[in-house]
């Protein structure tokens, strides 16, 4: 980090504040940061953006978070040295209620705010009309592909697309992956896992597949109802922490993933229900990722939720959600050697709503 004031970064964040855009992406929200403007140590970088953020406390009083880990969020982002890489973009989930920040997952909403900022800060140019941005996901290794509207050499923000989850439209964001990874990380299309059959799949992020009537779950019930319910969390969470070994994620009690979703036949005329708990809250919504891997593993015969679910369109996967619809648009494919791979490509959009200097608390 800098320590020049008046330049890319404060020599004293408390009292000179620190270089900071608030973006939407997708159906999230974060504060991005240039990694030049930010701590390079992991440990005085996470208390700086937990004294940011307002973390911890259930209301975020005093920093900018919103109180949920859907607001919650922090990208950083950095020129890339990989070949074939324009940007590095590093995600970090910061928790509401407890002094943790996780590099353990990525964010496909966030991503999608990463290619105005890159631009914004100079860090690419663009030619109008359209950018393509390839960007790495320094959490998983991923390499995505974004391209958004370029207006007098500064993103567009503004345009016809719509998503679920936010009001009105934007200018859409095209964002692709296609991970090296296999989908199906254990090899198997179903496991038994705390006394459930489950499906584990990772398109980009690792999720966890079960059949929402197990659980007592009917697809009709709130974010809100599914939290409050006694006892859904304690079970789902016996699954999860089995899952993340089976993952080699290892422990994820302190993670953020894999993120578990209870599927249910659809009622809306998409593919599948989904409600995901993430893991202790419950997804307003679906991330971008989280749709990939979810429409990825229903697509493979027998894992669970595919024998309910409806898929009539070779590419589109209309996602049932507690706020409509995402569709997500993937590909799978068995290789000659038996192992699935998938390739993912997601709407969103994403809006600059400040930029400035971001003020941290002088003390955790
Ligand atoms: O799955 C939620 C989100 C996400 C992650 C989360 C995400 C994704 O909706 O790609 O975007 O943090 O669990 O932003």
């Amino acid at each position: 980090m800098a320590a020049d004031p008046h330049g890319s970064a404060a020599a004293d964040p408390v009292r000179d504040g620190i270089r900071c855009m608030l973006l939407r992406g997708g159906t999230s929200k974060g504060a991005y940061f240039l990694a030049d403007d930010v701590p390079a140590d992991p440990a005085v970088r996470d208390d700086l953006v937990l004294r940011i953020m307002g973390s911890p406390d259930p209301a975020q009083i005093d920093g900018i978070g919103g109180a949920h880990p859907l607001t919650s969020k922090v990208a950083i982002v950095s020129r890339s040295q990989e070949p074939d890489v324009d940007i590095d973009y590093l995600f970090l989930q910061v928790a509401v209620d407890e002094p943790v920040v996780s590099d353990r997952q990525t964010c496909g909403n966030l991503l999608a705010g990463v290619g105005p900022f890159a631009l914004e800060r100079g860090l690419i140019e663009a030619a109008e009309p359209t950018a393509t941005v390839r960007i790495r996901l320094v959490n998983t290794g991923d390499v995505a592909t974004a391209s958004f509207a370029v207006r007098d050499g500064r993103p567009d923000y503004d345009g016809a697309a719509s998503i679920d989850g936010v009001p009105g439209t934007a200018c859409p964001i095209d964002l692709q992956l296609a991970p090296a990874k296999p989908l199906l990380p254990t090899g198997n299309v179903v496991d038994e896992v705390a006394g459930h059959r489950v499906t584990l799949v990772d398109d980009g992020m690792p999720v966890v597949l079960m059949d929402a009537a197990e659980f007592g779950v009917d697809g009709t019930e709130t974010p809100a109802e599914l939290e409050e319910r006694a006892g859904l969390h304690v079970q789902v969470e016996q699954v999860r922490l089995a899952a993340g070994e089976l993952f080699g994620l290892g422990d994820v009690s302190a993670q953020t993933v894999p993120k578990m979703f209870l599927l249910t036949p659809p009622r809306h005329g998409g593919a599948i229900g989904t409600r995901a708990f993430i893991p202790a809250r419950v997804h307003t919504s679906i991330g971008v990722l989280m749709a990939a891997s979810v429409a990825a593993g229903i697509r493979i015969p027998g894992a669970v939720g595919s024998a309910m679910a409806r898929i009539d369109d070779p590419d589109q996967t209309p996602l049932e959600h507690p706020q409509g619809v995402f569709t997500a648009r993937v590909a799978v494919e068995q290789g000659s050697d038996g192992v699935w791979r998938a390739t993912s490509t997601s709407l969103r959009t994403a809006r600059k709503l400040f930029d400035g200097r971001v003020f941290p608390r002088p003390r955790t």
